[in-house]
């Protein structure tokens, strides 16, 4: 088994079937990595701990999905200068507008790169730490480039899609 290159973290339990998603890309494009659940206020010596000692284990890049006041990126970017990819989740009754405030508006000097709220968030956090790893991986890069020229051959297929629509609506 190789060694993780991305530390996938989530707040709790409860963002499992969010997080997962970005998982599926991490398994699919052939990325290594690891999955912990740790809180920025319910577990904070362990965020620090797991931050700090990251980059000396060999992690390459850490993505953290957190909801609410989600200060969990912002914590582990306070302790590792390596990248720190924070998805914003929904978990509250603000719908994510809160953690995607909290995710985005870090001070100048510790960056938290922020993708979008929820599933595709997850999603794009997975994708952008693999292109990340792809500029020195030949083979997460051909990967990569596979899964994109996959994502047009969709589009094209759903003209076809469409024009059935079409003519089963007779519009
Ligand atoms: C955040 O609080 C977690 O990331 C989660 O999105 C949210 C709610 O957590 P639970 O109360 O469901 O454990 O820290």
């Amino acid at each position: 088994m190789s060694t993780p290159e991305i530390g996938v973290l989530m707040g709790s339990i409860s963002d499992y079937d969010v997080m997962s998603a970005g998982l599926r890309v991490l398994r699919d494009l052939d990325v290594n990595y690891e999955v912990s659940v740790m809180s920025a206020h319910r577990s904070p010596a362990a965020v620090a701990a797991y931050a700090s000692e990251a980059h000396e284990r060999g992690l390459r890049i850490l993505i953290a999905g957190a909801g609410g006041a989600a200060h969990l990126a912002g914590t582990l970017a306070a302790h590792t200068r390596l990248p720190v990819i924070g998805v914003p989740l929904v978990a509250s009754s603000l719908a994510g507008l809160d953690a995607l405030l909290a995710t985005v508006q870090m001070p100048g000097g510790v960056p938290v790169a922020t993708v979008g709220v929820g599933k595709s968030g997850a999603v794009n956090a997975a994708h952008l730490a693999a292109r990340i790893l792809a500029l020195a991986d030949e083979n997460v890069a051909g990967n990569v480039d596979a899964n994109r020229a996959g994502q047009t051959v969709k589009v094209g297929n759903m003209q076809t899609e469409l024009e059935e629509k079409l003519a089963a609506d007779g519009l």
